[in-house]
């Protein structure tokens, strides 16, 4: 190979390879590592067009600059028209066993097969550049390499929808994203086309209890439940059908933030979500999930008080228990975001034989709707050709040509049935899928079923399943939204269904906007009927004390006892939590004894709300300057008015008072090393609700 000259080393251009650019020139001296154009002519420069004189005009001629220019200008691709911002992982599914009285899905038969999957998980209204922690729905997409073709799973962290009928979806779209004239706001509901919307359409009600509550505010991606939404069908080896609802848990929990965290995580860190997933994978603490099932058949199906067809309705679990099917683990971040979490291609449609779909008529409008959008998206119909999207299994058929072909299919035989190609791909009656075959049919109507009718009773199974605090959050987040709203009018037909859903929740909501008694009277389509509480539905009900996968940041300044540092990061990893230093600046802090630890971030970039819990350690001189900055107070502040659990040392008191910090029993004082791990034992519990009473959270 030809060994290439230093370019910093070349007298003529040498002025203008000054600092990074001229070293990163030394490192190109073989011809494996050239720089070249798409059409791998070797470039000479990539610093300086080609121009008429040193001060002359840039010259047409220029290819480099040309190809250059012109690929640039075609980077973005069209984003998705929903679920535009994501973050993905690729990993793993295991069955736990046998699943062939259900399915004859072969990976899901097998607990000796591991399907490699890839998981996309993003948020729904806003634009691919726009905040993790907005009051939204979260996708949850998994795709599975099965060796029976590619089955994708393209659900959301809520089990019920807005709508019942996807002739509706472009409307509800619509009214939630950007509103056409101003083009704001972005990525929020909290605005008059959107509550409009809903407002008239009352079959959203229960999806809206859902989207005020806190699983719209996730702590974490790692933490979100899924849900396949949808009633799907297992088909067994005989033909027989099962419906089944797809439910995922994450191992390490669910958590939400509260309002005000997540406004200001969107200040401090519009990424909190993706670089969460994107640090935990690279850390080697993989997000795990359980898969389960509700399996149920027609006979249960017809005894429910609701219709399974309709994706406004969920089966309690205590109606219909849980049946763990098996777990997916992510334990490999993409090489490329735009080759894989942006290019990759979900369809509710990819379904392997042993699973098929019901007639939910959301389903079903699905069904059509994503390849669709990948045409214009990713180009052409090759977008199966992506890396990311090709099946990883044998894959043959006759589809030729069209736009971005990367394939070189070989012989005169493109057609089937055909003589002249013997071993060419044929159809496999056996192995192939074959449809349910369902008998329902009737007149050609567009009428929706009476069994659809009734919009209020899970909205109010919903509300009532709720613990104290989360019926709170709900208050609050209908007090937000609709108090951004500026027709009066909207704010009171909103009012009017919710108080079809809950009197009392009605009157709250009245009380939280200074708008008593002014909600409209709407007669319900069918009367609501009072199920019995599904505590399953509330994510405080059932957590569990943890700091797995949690965040700790301990606030230090010159001075500090390392032994007490030393416990705090001992206790963190005996729990799984990370613990990350900050301190007044990012320079190094020095011990009582005089070692030296580097901080992770500088109290100004460490504000409390990035981390699940915090703990203080400052003394000195220190304090003082500490006393007289926003962050640091704020750090306090914040910590305390979102209830966690706060770890002190004594010296640091006078911070805590500067702050206003009252001392309960979750701020709790670490003189020794067992205060420290009392600390980290107490913070297990997440917050420390009894301070709600004190500060409205
Ligand atoms: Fe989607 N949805 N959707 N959706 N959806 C898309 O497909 C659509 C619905 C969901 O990470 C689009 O590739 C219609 C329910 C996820 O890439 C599009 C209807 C559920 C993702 C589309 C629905 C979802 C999408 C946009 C009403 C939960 C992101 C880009 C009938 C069960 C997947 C794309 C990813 C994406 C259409 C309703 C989940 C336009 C017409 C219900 C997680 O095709």
């Amino acid at each position: 190979m030809a060994k290439q000259k230093n370019k910093s080393a070349r007298p003529a251009d040498g002025a203008f390879h000054a600092g990074t650019a001229g070293e990163l020139h030394q490192t190109t001296d073989a011809r494996d590592s050239t720089l070249t154009t798409n059409q791998g002519i070797a470039i000479s420069d990539n610093q300086n067009s080609l121009r008429s004189g040193t001060r002359g005009p840039t010259l047409l001629e220029d290819f480099v600059l040309r190809e250059k220019i012109t690929h640039f200008d075609h980077e973005r691709i069209p984003e998705r028209i929903v679920h535009a911002r994501g973050s993905g992982a690729h990993g793993y599914f295991e069955a736990y066993g046998d699943l062939s009285d259900l399915t004859r899905a072969a990976f899901l038969c097998d607990p000796g097969i591991q399907t490699p999957v890839f998981a996309r998980f993003s948020t729904v209204a806003g634009g691919a550049g726009s905040v993790d922690l907005p009051r939204d729905v979260r996708g949850f997409a998994v795709k599975f390499y099965t060796q029976q073709g590619t089955f994708d799973l393209v659900g959301n962290n809520i089990p019920v929808f807005f709508i019942q009928d996807a002739i509706k979806f472009p409307d509800l779209v619509h009214a939630v994203k950007m509103e056409p004239d101003r083009g704001y706001p972005q990525a929020a509901s909290a605005h008059d086309t959107f509550w409009d919307f809903v407002s008239l359409m009352p079959e959203s009600l229960h999806m809206i209890l859902w989207l005020m509550s806190d699983r719209a505010i996730p702590r974490s991606l790692r933490m979100i439940e899924g849900f396949g939404v949808h009633t799907f069908r297992f088909i067994n080896a005989e033909g027989t059908s099962t419906f089944v609802k797809f439910h995922w848990r994450p191992r390490i929990g669910s958590a939400s933030v509260l309002w005000d965290e997540a406004v200001k995580i969107s200040g401090a860190d519009p990424d909190f979500h993706r670089r969460d997933l994107f640090e935990a994978i690279e850390r080697g603490d993989f997000p795990e999930w359980e898969l389960s099932v509700q399996a149920f058949d027609q006979a249960t199906a017809d005894s429910f008080p609701f219709d399974v067809l309709d994706a406004t309705k969920l089966i309690p679990e205590e109606m219909v228990p849980l049946k763990p099917i098996g777990r997916m683990v992510l334990n490999r971040n993409p090489d490329n975001f735009f080759a894989e979490t942006e290019q990759v291609a979900f369809h509710p449609g990819h379904v392997v034989p042993g699973i098929d779909f019901s007639d939910d008529p959301l389903l079903q409008g699905r069904l059509f709707s994503y390849t669709d959008t990948q045409l214009s998206r990713l180009g052409g119909p090759n977008f199966h050709q992506i890396p990311v999207n090709r099946p990883r299994c044998p894959m043959h058929n006759f589809q030729r040509d069209a736009l971005m072909q990367m394939e070189v299919p070989k012989g005169r035989v493109n057609y089937e049935p055909n003589s002249l190609a013997p071993d060419s791909p044929r159809e496999n009656p056996d192995a192939g899928f074959v449809t349910y075959p369902d008998t329902d049919s009737g007149d050609k109507v567009r009428v929706r079923s009476e069994t659809f009718m009734d919009h209020y009773s899970q909205a109010r199974l919903f509300f009532r399943s709720m613990t104290a605090p989360e019926q709170d959050h709900i208050v609050n987040a209908f007090a937000f939204e609709l108090g951004k709203v500026e027709t009066p009018d909207v704010r009171c037909r909103v009012l009017g269904h919710v108080k079809n859903v809950d009197a009392e929740l009605c009157d709250r909501v009245e009380q939280a906007l200074g708008m008593p008694g002014q909600a409209y009277t709407i007669p319900p389509a069918r009367e609501p009927i009072d199920m019995a509480p599904s505590p399953a539905l509330s994510l405080l009900a059932k957590a569990q004390p943890t700091l797995v996968g949690r965040k700790i940041g301990v606030l230090v300044s010159d001075g500090f006892e390392m032994a007490l540092l030393e416990q705090l990061q001992a206790s963190a990893e005996a729990e799984g939590a990370v613990l990350q230093v900050i301190g007044p600046t990012i320079g190094k802090v020095k011990s009582s004894g005089k070692e030296t630890v580097t901080p992770d971030h500088a109290i100004a970039a460490a504000p409390s709300v990035l981390f699940d819990t915090v703990a203080v350690a400052v003394c000195g001189p220190d304090i003082e300057a500490l006393k007289g900055q926003a962050a640091a107070l704020n750090f306090l502040r914040d910590a305390y008015a979102h209830l966690k659990f706060i770890g002190f040392t004594a010296t640091s008191m006078p911070l805590l008072e500067a702050a206003g910090i009252a001392v309960d029993d979750a701020v709790i004082e670490m003189d020794s090393r067992a205060d420290a791990a009392a600390y980290v034992e107490a913070a297990k519990e997440g917050r420390f609700w009894p301070r709600a009473k004190v500060i409205k959270a």
